[in-house]
């Protein structure tokens, strides 16, 4: 009987008997030597060249990165145990969000959702796209309640919901591309398009 190991063996043994009569039949020694030199040299000659001629193409450098889109998918509801807005009279309603940018530069939107329950918000206008022209810097994208929705209240104080702090670029990303960055309660998305010198 025949184990698996001796299997094994004999499938070697054959192929190479075959291999060993292929080369005997087809090449005579000097003519088998001939064609391993010139095989051996033809790949030198390969690999000489590829080193002679490549160039090595420069590292781009990224010059802004655009903003084209920021979607929040997730934001605390409450300030803790209250509702963002919850006034003397009337009823406690949901926050108003409006986003900001905040380190080497400063910017923020200039539109908001008012009344957030909980559902995704995503900004393509009023204020985007957005430039950061220090993309090896850190920014903080924060997302702000507004108080003062009709101007009234000049002495109102918007409120700090959460942030994140995000690098623009990081080596390697190239073309377009949408990031998720999460903080606490906080989750965003980001579209970023890298623009290199
Ligand atoms: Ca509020
Ligand atoms: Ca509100």
């Amino acid at each position: 009987m025949t184990n698996r190991a001796d299997k094994r063996f004999i499938v070697k043994k054959v192929i190479s008997r075959r291999y060993s009569i292929y080369i005997r039949v087809t090449k005579p020694l000097n003519m088998k030597i001939f064609t391993r030199i010139t095989a051996i040299a033809a790949i030198a000659l390969s690999l000489t060249g590829c080193i002679d001629t490549a160039e090595e193409a420069p590292a781009p450098v990224i010059s802004t990165v655009k903003i084209n889109s920021i979607t929040i998918t997730e934001y605390p509801l409450t300030n803790g145990a209250v509702a963002w807005d919850d006034p003397f009279i009337g009823s406690a309603t949901g926050p108003d969000i409006q986003w900001r940018i905040s380190g080497p530069e400063n910017m923020a939107s200039t539109t908001y959702f008012e009344n957030c329950d909980g559902s995704t918000l995503t900004y393509t206008a009023g204020g985007l796209p957005i430039y950061l022209n220090q993309p090896l810097q850190e920014y903080t994208l924060e997302i702000w309640d507004l108080d003062d929705l009709d101007g009234s209240d000049l002495g109102s104080v918007d409120d700090l919901m959460s942030s994140v702090t995000f690098l623009p670029w990081i080596a390697g990303a190239t073309g377009t591309e949408t990031l998720e960055l999460t903080n606490g309660p906080m989750t965003v998305q980001i579209e970023f398009t890298y623009i290199f010198q």
